[in-house]
């Protein structure tokens, strides 16, 4: 499956703008994936728009599910997380039961991928919204992938630092304890140097805010680690 093989991928919010200048550099950056999604203000019709403007270039782009509604065809993954620290069984299992009632005899498998979610900024818009209860140790967080790894048997495991430059430490712990399972980093990459610390334990880096930030710091963290 070429998604295991993606170590860096751009994500990018369907409610925040983006010229066509600052789209075109983030697609052809050399990036391997775009990942549209978002926690707040996703759409079908803002999905719907970034996808066809993403689709003008030949980068894959997967979806990742907030919202029941805002699924449409035309995606080369669709990503469904599974929130393991959400409090509220909403996020870890119960809006997959609506969509697999509704659209179970047309789901694709193939480009179906089950990501085991930690929430690991406190602050972040995810943690609220998910009623996400913080991990209290690196243990905690280990436990999570230990069981996406061995239990669930999701393909990746996400660790989710929305906003915030997470723990290297952690992530390396995390790493080592992960043979089949493929390590998702997000959160606060803005460098260069920071993109190469976390990729050299998480086998896939995913850079968001700082696309909107600071669009030209965003694009060296591509080469960082490929
Ligand atoms: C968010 O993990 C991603 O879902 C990336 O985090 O926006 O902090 O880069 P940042």
């Amino acid at each position: 499956m070429e998604y295991k093989e993606w170590r860096h991928i751009f994500k990018l919010d369907p409610a925040k703008e983006i010229s066509t200048e600052a789209l075109e550099k983030v697609c052809e950056s050399g990036t391997d994936a775009i990942i549209i999604g978002g926690s707040d203000g996703v759409t079908l019709d803002n999905v719907i728009d970034l996808l066809m403007r993403v689709r003008r270039y030949a980068v894959p782009v997967a979806l990742e599910v907030s919202t029941i509604e805002s699924i449409t065809p035309g995606f080369d993954f669709y990503f469904i997380p599974s929130v393991l620290n959400s409090t509220d069984t909403k996020w870890v299992k119960d809006l997959h039961h609506a969509a697999m009632k509704e659209f179970g005899e047309v789901m694709n498998w193939e480009e179906i991928i089950t990501e085991g979610y930690c929430i690991l900024n406190p602050d972040c818009k995810a943690a609220n919204l998910t009623n996400a209860k913080l991990p209290e140790s690196a243990e905690e967080i280990i436990a999570y992938a230990q069981m996406v790894e061995h239990m669930f048997k999701f393909p990746i495991f996400y660790m989710e630092y929305s906003g915030i430059y997470g723990d290297v430490e952690v992530v390396q712990k995390v790493s080592e304890g992960l043979e089949r399972t493929q390590l998702f980093y997000g959160g606060g990459i803005q460098t260069e140097a920071q993109a190469r610390e976390m990729g050299a334990y998480a086998d896939t880096i995913i850079v968001g805010n700082h696309v909107y930030e600071n669009l030209e710091e965003a694009l060296k963290t591509v080469k960082a680690v490929q």
